[in-house]
């Protein structure tokens, strides 16, 4: 365990060079997981079979040799283990059908732990098949970003109708958020149990919400599952990604309770130097550099560096790889952060 820097990196060490790991690291981009992918019946077989899943883990591993490998899953294993019918559309995302009525009032977490038990077989045999120095994160969607698919049925781009409940049923979307808050705890806690060595919450809609919305629906629920992690698995660190949050970046660590905050990339590097006085930061690389190549990956990790390796810090990209992004110049881009181009 000493052996994972990141892991030191987490808890408040500086790391010459940053470790680093990409958000999306297994994906589209690369052949290999196409292949994979191709394997299976559909994304959600993709990810509870573990053969598959332990495999599209590692694939980025044995490219890029990635100081932490991510569990390959995704956010909404928690809604289809709360019975709501998840199915992904080739080319289209996520469906479900859309929460109504008295439906958030009936859902039943009682089986949450046992449908997802292919994940946790997963993480299980991830933590064997790794290397000894490389981290393995667990993770799962903050109780905003989850409730919004659960809500609309499908992603949308300015989370309307999940607005919209929140101004008119706020105690309805309050009781949505506390049932996925105390499920992702679990989830996350047995994550750990299975091997996880570190885990991550995604609020990748945190952006849209304003300040009285982004405490009570972004922050409060996140804050429930960090509190609930780390009453009952001291010592694990959680990393949590507000993405968007612009101006609430500021006290989101203090209020969050997180140990790693995750900068998406319009955070400003003076802001995120600031940020990182406070604790570890992670990020954050605008994910369209990759795909522009090799001149625009090395002028971003270089000014990148240059604002935040002196300090606790994990090289990422601000948000998820592109499909469209090169594997020859992602190999570059980890190149470039380990001082080898
Ligand atoms: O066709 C495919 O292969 C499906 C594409 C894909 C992949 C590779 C989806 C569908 N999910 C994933 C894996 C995934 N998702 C991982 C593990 C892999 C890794 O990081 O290496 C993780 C951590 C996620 C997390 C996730 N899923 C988030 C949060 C992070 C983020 O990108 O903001 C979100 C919002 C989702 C929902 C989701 N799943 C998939 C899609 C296309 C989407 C977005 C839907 C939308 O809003 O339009």
């Amino acid at each position: 365990m000493g052996q994972r820097t990141i892991l030191e990196v987490m808890q408040g060490a500086t790391v010459t060079p940053p470790p680093i790991w990409v958000m999306r690291q297994a994906g589209r981009y690369l052949p290999e997981y196409r292949e994979t992918r191709a394997r299976a019946k559909n994304f959600l077989d993709f990810c509870y079979t573990p053969d598959l899943a332990v495999e599209a883990t590692l694939q980025p591993i044995r490219r890029y040799g990635f100081d932490a490998a991510i569990l390959f899953s995704d956010i909404l294993v928690i809604p289809d283990a709360l019975d709501r019918n998840v199915s992904f559309v080739q080319g289209e995302g996520p469906r479900m059908r859309p929460l109504e009525g008295d439906e958030i009032e009936k859902l039943d977490s009682s089986r949450v732990l046992d449908h997802l038990a292919p994940v946790f077989e997963t993480v299980r045999r991830l933590r064997v098949a790794l290397p000894d120095e490389t981290a393995l994160l667990g993770f799962c969607g903050a109780p905003w970003t989850v409730a919004t698919y659960m809500i609309a049925g499908h992603g949308t781009p300015d989370q309307a109708p999940s607005r919209l409940m929140l101004y008119r049923e706020p105690a309805r979307l309050e009781k949505l958020l506390d049932i996925l808050a105390e499920a992702s705890a679990r989830y996350l806690i047995a994550q750990i149990d299975a091997g996880a060595d570190a885990v991550k919450i995604f609020d990748s809609w945190a952006g849209v919400l304003d300040r009285v919305a982004f405490e009570r629906c972004s922050v409060a629920p996140v804050r429930k599952i960090i509190e609930t992690v780390k009453r009952e698995r001291p010592g694990t660190p959680v990393i949590a990604f507000p993405k968007g949050a612009g101006w609430q970046y500021r006290d989101y660590r203090e209020k969050t309770g997180a140990d790693m905050i995750a900068l998406d990339w319009t955070v400003p590097l003076d802001v995120a130097a600031q940020l990182q006085k406070e604790g570890p930061v992670q990020g954050n690389l605008d994910p369209l550099r990759v795909v522009a190549g090799r001149a625009a990956i090395k002028e971003g990790v270089d000014r990148i560096l240059d604002a935040l390796a002196g300090g606790p810090f994990v090289f990422n990209l601000g948000h998820g790889i592109t499909p469209q992004a090169d594997p020859d110049d992602m190999a570059y881009l980890v190149d470039c952060v380990r001082g080898k181009a």
